[in-house]
């Protein structure tokens, strides 16, 4: 059957408007207004809502061998045999290194006033302690003044996975507290420098991940299967890097610096939205978080979690908790997916955690499940658990089955959807007052997916990584409407 005036030249007209760089015509709130609906019940994001797009230094930098930069674990796990999934590297990568000012003409036009970038440890101590390099540093201070000159705000994590190699071999890395000393040295030396013009800085990407795919499962470097108690203590160490990353910051930083975790926290949502339910996610969320956010809004690892551990939990100080809980200025939270869906408990006591399983083959992931009300829940827990005033999405996005069409471009309608629907839980979220200030899509170009090289694609623009071309993807040019409007809903 043929739908009426669906023709192939019609289809064509549709197309053209979705060509970057022409907003998508015509736009909602004009759509609405013409078709006599009202707006619906959400407010649109704040007035001064911050959106941005985010990266990490490995993954677009390459120039690894350049001015100075000492190697990372990662630069040595890549060239292992077999860790990465199509045998690659990022000794290129999207050689974001050279090309970083067309690279922020990409973030300027989608209309975002943020970029959330990390700063790679051996670039600035080759050796991971000890000398500076200043050529280091240079890189980055020209990326912030590149940013600062087109209106853009940087907002810096500190580690995002690529410590020294040395570190690795002189302290076997986070398996030692000489890291974490090691850790705020370098956090305490760059904010120094940097605070000047960079007035929000993350001190570790992800801990969770980190932990559990370098130390637990080996598919992150440094590709380590440890014994749990070993890595609770690796845990504990980075929990006490942040905390003492925190204190350095704000000894050396200018005041009015703010710091704070970008955790990618176990999310819990409640099954059915009931008071019941909803106490039973907020106590699942604080003790699925309780080896890292916990300990760091808390100042103590929970009676369930030391219980659960028993004698593999950490070794630790009375002072190294308080150091871990060294007071912080926001939580930046990274939004993948839903981690628990849990009821209340019998007697309406407690947690119980339910079985899911929702993967999308489409999105072209094997671990990344669709719940987009995870990005109402997680801001929501981390307000009312730990009374935190200000929140930012540090990451949300996904990969996607992205095919290039006969024309060239690459319409994902697949991201779209998903961050069309992720984006509504985020604007019920900021409507209900909840305290989120920013959001950060993962990622503004694609780049190296860890272990998954090149064959897992998050960006908003794609990379041919043979001529280092970006091309806008069609979910640029929804992302770029959403921040004109400051609305998705
Ligand atoms: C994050 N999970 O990693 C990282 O911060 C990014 O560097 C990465 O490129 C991006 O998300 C996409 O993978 C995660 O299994 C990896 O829940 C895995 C999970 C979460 C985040």
């Amino acid at each position: 059957m043929r739908f009426k005036g669906f023709s192939r030249r019609r289809f064509a007209k549709i197309a053209a408007w979705s060509v970057f760089g022409i907003s998508v015509r015509p736009s909602t709130a004009a759509a609405n207004a013409a078709s006599g609906f009202a707006k619906a019940k959400f407010a649109n994001f704040p007035d001064n809502f911050l959106w941005g797009t985010a990266t990490s230094a490995y993954q677009v930098e390459g120039a690894i061998n350049e001015d100075g930069r000492g190697a990372s674990i990662w630069d040595r796990f890549t060239h292992l045999k077999g860790k990465i999934i199509d045998q690659s590297t990022a000794d290129i990568a999207n050689d974001h290194y050279h090309r970083y000012k067309g690279d922020v003409q990409l973030i300027k036009e989608l209309g975002a006033r943020a970029y959330r970038f990390s700063i790679a440890w051996p670039r600035v101590f080759p050796e991971g302690t000890g000398t500076p390099n200043p050529k280091g540093l240079d890189f980055y201070n020209r990326l912030v003044d590149e940013l600062l000159a087109n209106g853009i705000e940087p907002f810096v994590t500190l580690y995002h996975w690529d410590l020294p190699q040395a570190l690795q071999d002189r302290y076997g890395g986070w398996r030692s507290r000489d890291t974490s000393q090691a850790f705020a040295d370098y956090a305490g030396y760059v904010a120094e420098r940097i605070s000047d013009r960079v007035k929000s800085i993350f001190t570790i990407n992800e801990c969770a991940r980190l932990v559990q795919a370098g130390f637990g499962t080996a598919i992150d470097a440094p590709g380590l299967s440890l014994p749990q108690k070993e890595i609770n203590q690796v845990r504990h160490h980075v929990a006490l890097g942040h905390g003492l990353a925190v204190q350095a910051i704000r000894a050396h930083a200018r005041s009015g610096t703010r710091v704070g975790p970008a955790e990618n926290m176990e999310i819990c949502i409640p099954a059915i939205e009931t008071p019941a339910n909803v106490r039973a996610a907020e106590i699942a969320t604080r003790e699925f978080n309780a080896g890292y956010l916990t300990a760091i809004l808390e100042g103590k690892y929970t009676d369930g979690f030391l219980a659960y551990a028993g004698a593999d939990a950490p070794t630790f100080t009375p002072e190294d908790l308080k150091a871990i809980s060294s007071p912080i200025d926001f939580v930046g939270l990274n939004v993948y997916m839903p981690n628990h869906y849990v009821i209340a408990g019998e007697n309406g006591e407690g947690f119980f955690p339910l079985p899911f399983a929702a993967t999308y083959p489409h999105m072209d992931s094997n671990w990344l499940r669709i719940g987009p009300e995870a990005m109402y829940w997680a801001p929501r827990h981390v307000a009312k658990l730990w009374n935190v005033k200000s929140i930012y999405i540090t990451e949300n996005g996904t990969s996607a089955a992205d095919r290039l069409s006969g024309d060239g471009k690459i319409y994902d309608v697949d991201r779209i959807m998903y961050l069309r629907n992720y984006l509504t839980q985020l604007q019920r979220a900021t409507s209900e007052g909840i305290p989120v200030e920013g959001y950060f899509v993962w990622s503004l170009m694609d780049n190296f997916e860890w272990s998954d090289g090149y064959e897992k694609r998050f960006g908003l623009y794609h990379v041919d990584f043979k001529t280092q071309r970006r091309t806008p993807k069609l979910s640029a040019s929804f992302y770029q409407e959403v921040v004109k409007r400051n609305a998705v809903a």
